[in-house]
């Protein structure tokens, strides 16, 4: 066991739907920190950039589309396991296949709207925080 920071977003299907406190709300009460969060509106640079693993795949540019169609919350979190616990907390990609009291069983609308990001492992966290936080604004 160890403590990790991981990327958490809140993607535009869910703040549109004001269901930012309801998510923080479920991360928090499995136990998750959030040591840092901003509201932001990604640019389409910064969208595929950030999802640039996934350019060969056939809903790369959907997923950028829906991930600047408006503002996302994007957080740092941080716990025991962070990265694996927050994935649990999430449920699986497709909320059809997530299971009961998971954040995209409960609130996602689609595989693609999906309501959550979460960095899939330890080396991409690290990464992914960097993308958008400096070391300055993560208070654990
Ligand atoms: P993850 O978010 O559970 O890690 P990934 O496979 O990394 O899932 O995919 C990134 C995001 O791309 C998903 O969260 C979802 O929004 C979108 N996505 C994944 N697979 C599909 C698909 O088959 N059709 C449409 N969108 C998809
Ligand atoms: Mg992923």
């Amino acid at each position: 066991m160890s403590i990790q920071q991981t990327l958490s977003i809140i993607k535009p299907d869910a703040t549109k739907r004001n269901l930012t406190g309801k998510i923080n709300s479920k991360l928090e009460e499995s136990g998750l920190k959030i040591i840092a969060q901003k509201r932001i509106l990604l640019s389409k640079a910064q969208a595929k950039d950030f999802y640039k693993v996934h350019q060969e795949r056939p809903f790369y540019d959907d997923l950028v589309k829906f991930m600047i169609s408006g503002p996302v919350v994007v957080q740092v979190l941080e716990g025991e396991n962070a990265v694996s616990k927050n994935r649990e907390v999430m449920g699986a990609t497709n909320p059809a296949e997530a299971e009961e009291g998971t954040i995209r069983k409960e609130f996602a609308v689609s595989l693609e709207a999906n309501s959550v990001h979460g960095s899939d492992s330890l080396e991409n966290a690290k990464i992914e925080i960097s993308f958008f936080f400096s070391r300055i604004e993560l208070v654990s």
